[in-house]
């Protein structure tokens, strides 16, 4: 089976990479979104602009499959070659930008989602998926450090059923909700004229505090933006 893999995450490259001398029978190209300045190319990773390509692409894979491709799937390709995406939310919970911190602002679930994908965002039936806990003193680093953790947990498990096609696909539970870019940058802007609870103000800076980004900010005396985080500790 020949398989075509985007991703714009080192990590989940590197872990998924580690799993592929058991699939010797398989083999896989792999590609990252052009403007990704984390990556340089190397032997069979390079840079692709997945919406240039066309049918004669698509026909040369069996399989795609996003990796945290930063890369929008085309229509024509998911609705005719078998897609998977990897997500890092539990479907339908939070689908789109950065799941867990949502997760933490609105209290809904957060987890990993292999799905097989269709024309609209972090869509479609499910092959997999598990839910990561979270707790009160969590940050977005220390929910998304799990969500990570748990996505290679079920590539290690799953990766040899998702290449000999033994998976059920399910139905997403609803169309649940969706969070884009522009919803992340309106969240870290702080008016620090606006009433607000300790626990919502607690909240809202967990979901922000993501090293080594700086996000939540709220505007000086001098114009200029000073970033706020926040430490937690639960006593021993
Ligand atoms: O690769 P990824 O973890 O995932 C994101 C989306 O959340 C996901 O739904 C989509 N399928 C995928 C293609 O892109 O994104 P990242 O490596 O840019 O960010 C990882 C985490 O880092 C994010 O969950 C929150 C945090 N972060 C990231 C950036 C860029 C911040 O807190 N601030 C930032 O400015």
């Amino acid at each position: 089976m020949k398989i075509c893999v985007f991703t714009d995450n080192s990590y989940i490259f590197e872990g998924f990479c580690a799993l592929l001398p058991r699939f010797p029978e398989h083999s896989f190209d792999f590609f990252y979104s052009p403007w990704n300045g984390a990556f340089s190319p190397r032997e069979n990773f390079r840079p692709l602009r997945l919406q240039a390509q066309g049918r004669d692409f698509y026909d040369s894979y069996d399989l795609f499959l996003s990796l945290h491709s930063k890369q929008l799937f085309p229509d024509a390709l998911v609705e005719t070659r078998p897609c998977f995406n990897v997500h890092p939310g539990l479907n339908p919970h939070n689908r789109g930008w950065f799941p867990q911190v949502f997760s933490i602002l609105n209290g809904l679930p957060c987890g990993v989602t292999i799905h097989k994908m269709d024309a609209q965002l972090d869509h479609g039936p499910i092959a997999w998926q598990e839910e990561v806990p979270q707790h009160p003193w969590d940050t977005s680093k220390d929910i998304y450090d799990r969500i990570l953790a748990k996505e290679l947990e079920l590539l290690d498990r799953h990766l040899g059923d998702l290449l000999t096609g033994s998976y059920t696909l399910t139905p997403m539970k609803g169309e649940g909700n969706i969070n884009y870019k522009a919803d992340f940058d309106a969240l870290c802007q702080i008016d620090r004229n606006e009433p607000a609870t300790y626990g919502a103000v607690i909240d809202r800076l967990r979901a922000l505090t993501h090293a080594p980004y700086e996000n939540a900010w709220f505007i000086d005396e001098d114009g200029k933006k000073v970033y706020v985080g926040i430490t937690l500790r639960k006593e021993d």
